[in-house]
């Protein structure tokens, strides 16, 4: 049995490990917080947890996956994606209901964030001679989820939401709008020709090496970032 262990100039299997521990541990913390959280905020963060815990699974198959064969964990972490961006249009759903969201929006931004993820996928594995293609529509679908936090259905519902969520939602928005643009930036650094054909890193396997460290501060940024936004607006609001 060979005994597999990080190097220390090993920055993507550390990342790994890292985002596991940053993962599990806000799972822990959202969930326990559930029993001195109010109920009218229950379920938000209870799906604060549940982004984190599915996550946390992920990172300890994909920090495996990465220790033992060196390769990026691309179907894991889009498997991990296409659970956790969905219900984070939950979270958009559940704070602006009660100022009359509709179901229809739930499906709206359900709709977006996977045609957003399946287009990436798609350049990022069965058809990369057309990452470009691929990665601008998935880049249409993301500025369409953008434009609906911060100028559509749920920037309008939020403002008469009340001020807490008006608020919530504006830094929710900051980070769908600068915090999910550090994704597109690994897909260009890790994907051949990402970027109108210009090639930021030329060497394939430092390329995804690049893409999967990327990755991984994004999602424990957007992550645990947008649990605890969701965590302070249950322990802040008014009404
Ligand atoms: C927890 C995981 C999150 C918040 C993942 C978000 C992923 C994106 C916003 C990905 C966006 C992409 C583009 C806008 C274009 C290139 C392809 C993607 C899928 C990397």
């Amino acid at each position: 049995m060979e005994h597999l262990k990080i190097a220390s100039d090993n920055y993507v299997a550390f990342t790994f490990f890292i985002g596991t521990m940053a993962m599990m541990a806000a799972s822990v913390f959202f969930f326990f917080e559930l029993n001195n959280t109010s109920p009218k905020w229950r379920t938000s963060v209870l799906v604060s947890g549940l982004i984190t815990f599915i996550a946390a699974v992920h990172y300890y198959y994909m920090r495996g996956y990465n220790l033992e064969t060196g390769d990026s964990p691309t179907f894991f972490r889009y498997v991990d994606w296409i659970l956790t961006v969905p219900l984070m249009c939950v979270e958009f759903y559940l704070i602006t209901k009660k100022a009359g969201a509709k179901i229809g929006l739930l499906w709206k931004l359900i709709a977006a964030s996977l045609v957003m993820l399946v287009t990436g996928y798609f350049g990022e594995t069965i058809d990369r001679g057309n990452s470009v293609l691929w990665g601008v529509v998935s880049g249409g679908a993301y500025f369409y989820i953008a434009y609906l936090v911060w100028f559509g259905e749920v920037a309008k519902l939020a403002q008469t939401a009340g001020a807490q969520v008006a608020k919530a939602t504006r830094i929710l928005g900051w980070f769908v709008l600068v915090g999910w643009a550090i994704y597109p930036l690994g897909y260009i650094l890790g994907t051949p020709g990402g970027l109108f054909g210009i090639q930021l890193v030329s060497d394939p396997a430092a390329a995804s090496h690049a893409m999967d460290i990327v990755y991984n501060i994004a999602d424990a940024i957007n992550k645990i970032g947008f649990g605890l936004v969701i965590y302070a607006l249950s322990r802040t609001s008014e009404d």
